[in-house]
């Protein structure tokens, strides 16, 4: 079997004794690596003042080699903040209003990905698999290439792909297309992504779709799929059984004895549709006065890209917002909104999932969204809670159990928590056993498994 090289913006090391359980897909990544034997390549998160970063720092672990390069401040704020975040995540989460072109930006991210691949090479052999992840690294394969490389390369995005006319406003959409046309296999989360892939290539007249899922363009033929991810979905739901014995679990259960628990879990980001979900919350109060006082909503977010001014701004309104609704609906002895900015170990984050009746997951576009997976997961087989889910996450296409709700529709939403709180039993387990069924045989193991294996293969 070959050796598998994984590159990644960020590297997960393996977890230290005491450390909590990692996602589940860091687990499955480092099961790949350890059963092939094999690096894992990734920024170190530091950035210095430094000319030119210190040498890759290499830890190795078990069948292992983790490689973590430092990068320079201006290469963190034009590859990172700059074209990364600011212009390809909106871009691709069809924010065209958010996307901040600058061609300083757009040069760092294209000199980024070739210093990666400048420090990958040297570690490389001849029939490594190497498998890179996610939109920092787009243009990695084509450096590579251009280096002479001609091992297998593979590319998963985690993020949604847009349609062309989104697309085609970014300068440089041309060079990104292109970029992916040098990787053997291009993954996306779901079918739509992958057609609107195949349909910008048609409608810019560089490329085609052949049959059997290979792609052509720029005189390259390559393999186009879907690869929906999973979670680590028997070991998140043995995490949620045995957390009712955890302290936190147990003291947040009492907390809202004799009422109604929802529940949001998302990194602060305005993809995620908080603000949206907030108004849809005070909608279903508000309409809904039998349920004043029964129902206690938890969003649990914690900060992220702080640096990005999108999200500070976002900050502030998110926290202002939940303060104002529970101003205007809470009383004495009920705050409706509860607002929490802080990280929460899986095990505990399962055993609030299975306290709560609904979760609320509400997505404006989001490639596949773990937390839906994770809820469901999470559920007491008994007594299973509802999920709402917007239908623009990648994970609406696959659970079909789920109340799928339109998020910019706040009246729909509020109808949809109404309806899943009066749910009968008979039905949340049916819709519960169907979802459970499907997150079981497609956990994050067989989505590993499943693109490895069309990758080598491509
Ligand atoms: P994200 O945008 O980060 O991922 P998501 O899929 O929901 O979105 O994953 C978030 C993860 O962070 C979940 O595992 C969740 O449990 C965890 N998390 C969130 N808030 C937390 C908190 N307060 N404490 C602890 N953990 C928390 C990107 C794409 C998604 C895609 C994934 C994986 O945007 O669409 O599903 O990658 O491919």
């Amino acid at each position: 079997m070959s050796r598998l090289v994984v590159v990644s913006n960020r590297v997960t090391l393996p977890q230290k004794s005491g450390d909590a359980p990692a996602g589940g897909l860091a687990v499955a990544l480092q099961a790949a690596l350890e059963e092939r034997g094999g690096i894992w390549m990734g920024w170190s998160g530091k950035s210095s003042g430094a000319k030119e970063p210190a040498p890759l720092a290499m830890q190795t672990h078990g069948n292992i080699t983790y490689a973590l390069t430092d990068l320079t401040k201006t290469d963190v704020e034009e590859y990172y903040h700059g074209f990364a975040n600011r212009v390809l995540w909106p871009i691709c989460h069809y924010r065209l209003d958010l996307a901040e072109y600058g061609r300083k930006e757009m040069a760092g991210y294209f000199r980024v990905n070739r210093f990666f691949a400048h420090r990958l090479a040297p570690l490389l052999r001849e029939d490594d698999i190497i498998w890179v992840h996610d939109y920092h690294l787009i243009p990695l394969a084509a450096e590579l290439r251009q280096m002479g490389l001609k091992n297998r390369i593979g590319f998963f995005l985690h993020i949604p792909w847009p349609p062309a006319d989104v697309l085609f406003t970014m300068p440089v959409h041309e060079e990104i297309m292109k970029g992916l046309s040098h990787y053997d296999l291009v993954g996306f989360q779901t079918d739509h992504d992958l057609a609107n892939f195949a349909g910008g290539l048609v409608r810019e007249g560089i490329g085609e779709a052949l049959e059997g899922g290979k792609l052509t363009s720029y005189g390259r033929t390559f393999k186009g799929g879907f690869y929906p991810i999973g979670i680590e979905t028997a070991a998140f739901a043995d995490y949620a059984k045995k957390a009712a014995t955890n302290l936190i679990v147990r003291k947040a259960k009492q907390s809202v004895e004799g009422r109604d628990l929802i529940i949001g879990v998302d990194r602060l980001d305005y993809s995620k549709g908080i603000t949206q979900r907030l108004d849809a919350f005070e909608h279903f109060v508000k309409s809904n006065p039998g349920h004043h006082n029964r129902v206690t909503y938890l969003q649990i977010t914690p900060k992220s890209r702080s640096e990005v001014p999108e999200y500070e701004q976002m900050q502030r309104t998110v926290a202002e917002q939940a303060g104002r609704v529970n101003g205007a609906i809470g009383t004495v002895d009920w705050v409706p909104i509860r607002y929490i900015n802080r990280s929460i170990g899986r095990p505990v984050l399962a055993g609030l999932y299975r306290l709560a009746r609904i979760g609320l997951v509400t997505p404006l576009r989001d490639g596949m969204n773990l937390v839906a997976k994770e809820y469901v997961a999470a559920q007491d087989p008994e007594n299973p809670g509802v999920l709402v889910l917007s239908r623009f996450a990648g994970a609406a296409r696959e659970l079909r159990g789920a109340l799928l709700v339109n998020p910019y529709d706040i009246e729909g939403t509020a109808n949809a928590i109404a309806r899943g709180i009066n749910m009968p039993l008979e039905e949340r387990q049916e819709r519960w056993g169907r979802m459970m069924e499907h997150l079981l045989e497609h956990d994050v193991t067989r989505w590993c498994n499943d693109f490895l294996r069309d990758l080598t293969a491509a």
